[in-house]
């Protein structure tokens, strides 16, 4: 039986015996979501792994050395499309190599953010990689007037944080305007689309990028662990 069936029998359908091997199992895969959810698996260089912070508005998480890095929304399922600035390997340079597309409603994802936001005026740049264990399937980093690409999203995936909103200079590139010449920011999709790399230079006010990773699939521990308990029960 699978899990997806077992989600589908009625309780009332099931005999007294199997109802226990039904809540076990629903705490085996439960125990699965939760350690798949968590799926920040890696940072370096400046990246600084937090906890979801109550508030990422403009200079609140201040530091001049670390970018912010945390696990945001997990699990949700998208009920309108998400615009994404990017989603297939390669490096962005400016806001000319965005490809924007969308994700569409009934997308099911986990989402996460980094957050670089300066002390003084003074130019500072963050290099660090962030490592996903799922594949990257939109990084969103733009939030100019008319495609307020970060703001548009924070409904679905940034609830339970504060967020600057109506500001051109959340997201990056945001020094030459997205104009085709590199000056300040650029972020990299791996190969695997398991690695964001970014290099983010703020004078003021700050660089803020939402990444958006598929759900992992089922551990095998988990799997493990749900076949061996309907073998117990067929051998009773
Ligand atoms: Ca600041
Ligand atoms: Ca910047």
């Amino acid at each position: 039986m699978s899990i997806s069936s077992l989600a589908r029998t009625s309780p009332s359908n099931l005999t007294s015996s199997f109802r226990p091997a039904i809540l076990v199992a629903a705490a085996v895969v439960a125990c699965s979501a939760t350690s798949a959810m968590a799926s920040i698996i890696g940072t370096s260089g400046a990246a600084t792994l937090i906890a979801r912070p109550a508030n990422a508005q403009l200079n609140v998480l201040q530091s001049n050395t670390q970018a912010f890095v945390w696990n945001e929304a997990q699990g949700v399922t998208l009920t309108s499309p998400v615009v994404f600035n990017a989603s297939a390997p390669g490096t962005y340079l400016s806001a000319s190599s965005f490809v924007t597309g969308n994700l569409p409603t009934g997308t099911l994802a986990n989402s996460h953010y980094i957050s670089f936001d300066t002390v003084g005026g003074s130019s500072q740049v963050a290099n660090g990689t962030v490592t996903f264990n799922a594949n990257i399937i939109g990084v969103i980093a733009w939030n100019r007037p008319g495609s307020r690409d970060l703001d548009g999203s924070d409904a679905q995936f940034g609830l339970g944080t504060l967020f600057t909103i109506n500001n051109d200079r959340r997201g990056v590139f945001d020094v030459d305007a997205g104009t085709a010449v590199p000056q300040d920011d650029s972020f990299t999709i791996s190969a695997d689309r398991r690695t964001l790399t970014f290099s983010l230079q703020v004078s003021s006010p700050y660089d803020q990028i939402r990444v958006v990773t598929a759900i992992p699939s089922p551990s095998a521990a988990a799997l493990l662990g749900l076949g061996g308990l309907l073998a117990a029960r067929r051998r009773r």
